[in-house]
């Protein structure tokens, strides 16, 4: 899955892809490259960031959704508005860091047949880094995901169509993130694709010491871990190399 960020303020790409037309050229690059999937979001939701109008999500959103309709796209949104027109305009997965809690996202994703994306986040964007907190962070996310599996399945979204995300960095320490890299394969044995997002996160700054634009090679150290474990969906910016080293991997893998 590449990353395409139509916003302002997006921690690594914000300013980058604002404009629709270098969204659309960002977007056919990183198909060139190897993604399977593109994922487009218009609300940064890095670490302190201020949430967005529907109105302007769409604004930010529609025209470079209409521009790349023969691609396979996803959108990355909590708002159910947003999701419909998403939807409506063949979008096929809804990706979700609030796992469809807004009210009436569950039914936004349950009249269409697209496939959505549940991820796990403690607090809200703003504020969820202040003071991450959990007793058994594998266990608790664990436990949230299955809800959420469940509860999406009882609102007539069939399994096949959905994949999970423990949500690095959302709500999480650096060592949270690492306990729940680890520990990957559990949540890939709940019966439904993984997601990993660890692409140019900051805990791979805070163990590199780097920016978040020198980060390229500890994103694809984490992205090989995941895959490793489980993951099937690597959610990454620099879809070139981390390819290349997923060949490697497969090839390794394949005997
Ligand atoms: N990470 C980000 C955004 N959306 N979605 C899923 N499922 N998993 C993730 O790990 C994930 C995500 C944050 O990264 P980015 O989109 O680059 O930045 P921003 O939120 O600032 O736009």
């Amino acid at each position: 899955m590449g990353v395409v960020n139509v916003t302002p303020d997006s921690f690594s790409d914000g300013g980058r892809f604002l404009d629709p037309a270098a969204a659309i050229a960002q977007a056919h690059k990183l198909v060139e490259e190897g993604a399977d999937l593109i994922d487009l979001g218009a609300e940064s939701s890095r670490p302190g960031s201020a949430a967005v109008s529907a109105e302007e999500e769409l604004c930010r959103l529609l025209p470079v959704l209409r521009a790349l309709r023969d691609l396979p796209l996803s959108v990355d949104t909590v708002k159910p508005e947003v999701m419909r027109v998403a939807l409506a305009e063949g979008a096929a997965m809804i990706n979700d860091i609030n796992a469809l809690r807004a009210p009436g996202a569950l039914a936004a994703m349950a009249a269409g047949d697209a496939a959505a994306c549940l991820m796990h986040m403690q607090g809200s964007p703003g504020t969820m880094q202040q003071h991450p907190h959990y007793d058994d962070v594998v266990a608790e996310v664990k436990a949230f995901l299955q809800e959420r599996i469940q509860s999406v399945r009882a609102a007539g979204i069939a399994p096949e169509r959905v994949v999970i995300d423990p949500g690095f960095g959302f709500g999480k320490t650096l060592e949270h993130n690492l306990e729940l890299l680890r520990h990957l394969a559990e949540f890939a044995a709940l019966g439904v694709p993984v997601l990993a997002g660890w692409s140019r996160k900051s805990s791979l700054g805070t163990i590199t010491g780097k920016p978040a634009g020198e980060r390229l090679a500890a994103s694809i150290a984490a992205a090989m871990i995941a895959a490793q474990n489980g993951a099937a969906i690597l959610r990454v910016h620099d879809v070139a190399a981390t390819r290349d080293a997923l060949a490697v991997l497969m090839a390794v893998e394949k005997k």
